[in-house]
């Protein structure tokens, strides 16, 4: 990696902090998962024995349950160019209808940004509260088992701003935009992001993703993540976090994996506390099982990036 004058560094806080996308191409869907059956048994308390006879079917629609690992990549540009990602695990509760339209319920159990030159812009707990859960209405799922295709709708994350036509609409850039408000009632203008250790920056963004993917199996997605972020900073804790930075969207290198979690079909169950439902704490509970040993993380490389 080409070596970055010092107050690149604390440009490169700042986006960090903001971008909540990706840049580059991802290995084909079957390479970012192991066998189904490692997947899925791995961690579960089944033995071996039942694994092995334990069978994945169909299901008659997607209602139910889902995780979504998605691996969003962005490109920073300062000075030079630098991949992010942002990896998020979003929790979906689907409702298919007869035509296979989808309404689903994301639940954004974690938020991950990569580090930019060591420094790892965090999204406080009062931030996630204030904007998740959110609804989308116009999904889709077309074909007949095991020829199913998947779109999401498009899942607007809007941060700190509300806009009438969140798809259409411009960005704010003044302060003074009504459409601006304290979404994690911290007193603060917008939301409140943790730029490393060197400040808070106030800011407002704009998050709007499409998955397309197609099932690879009963209980299982995989696809691409069409993704582009925007960002304002309204104001900081100190100046230094108050610049503004170039980011783009890079779909090359963005990708999802969905898996559904409600038992289904055969599916893996994490509804541990037999309520019912999944939350997020039964997902994280089980966040080992599900993608740490069996998910290739797509690694950065700012080459990617580069502009020739
Ligand atoms: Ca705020
Ligand atoms: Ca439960």
């Amino acid at each position: 990696m080409e070596l970055l004058k010092p107050h690149h560094l604390y440009q490169v806080f700042i986006v960090v902090a903001m971008t909540l996308n990706a840049c580059e191409a991802p290995p084909p869907p079957q390479g970012h998962f192991e066998t189904q059956t490692s997947i899925f048994m791995g961690g579960q308390e089944q033995n071996q024995a039942d694994d092995e006879a334990r069978k994945l079917s169909y299901q008659s629609a997607l209602d139910g349950d889902w995780v979504l690992f998605s691996q969003v990549s962005t490109c920073v540009d300062i000075g030079s160019s630098l991949e992010q990602y942002n990896r998020s695990l979003y929790l979906i509760h689907v409702t298919q209808s007869a035509h296979g339209g989808l309404t689903e319920v994301w639940e954004a159990c974690e938020i991950d940004l990569t580090p930019v030159i060591s420094v790892r812009a965090q999204i406080p707990e009062a931030l996630r509260q204030s904007v998740y859960p959110l609804e989308t209405r116009r999904g889709q799922v077309v074909g007949t088992p095991p020829e199913q295709r998947y779109t999401s709708g498009a899942l607007l994350e809007l941060w700190g701003v509300v806009m009438d036509e969140p798809l259409i609409d411009a960005m704010p850039t003044t302060p003074a935009d009504e459409r601006l408000f304290d979404m994690d009632e911290d007193g603060e203008a917008g939301v409140t992001l943790q730029i490393g250790d060197a400040c808070m920056a106030y800011m407002a963004q704009r998050r709007i993703t499409h998955y397309h993917g197609q099932m690879i199996a009963p209980d299982r997605i995989e696809g691409e993540a069409l993704s582009v972020t925007e960002q304002y900073i309204i104001d900081a804790s100190a100046p230094i976090c108050k610049t503004s930075y170039q980011i783009r969207s890079n779909p090359a290198r963005s990708h999802f994996s969905r898996v559904r979690v409600d038992g289904r079909g055969g599916a893996i169950n994490l509804d541990i506390n037999g309520d019912e439902k999944v939350d997020c704490t039964e997902v994280q509970a089980a966040r080992n099982q599900l993608f740490v040993e069996t998910l290739i993380l797509i690694e950065l490389d700012h080459d990617a990036c580069s502009i020739e």
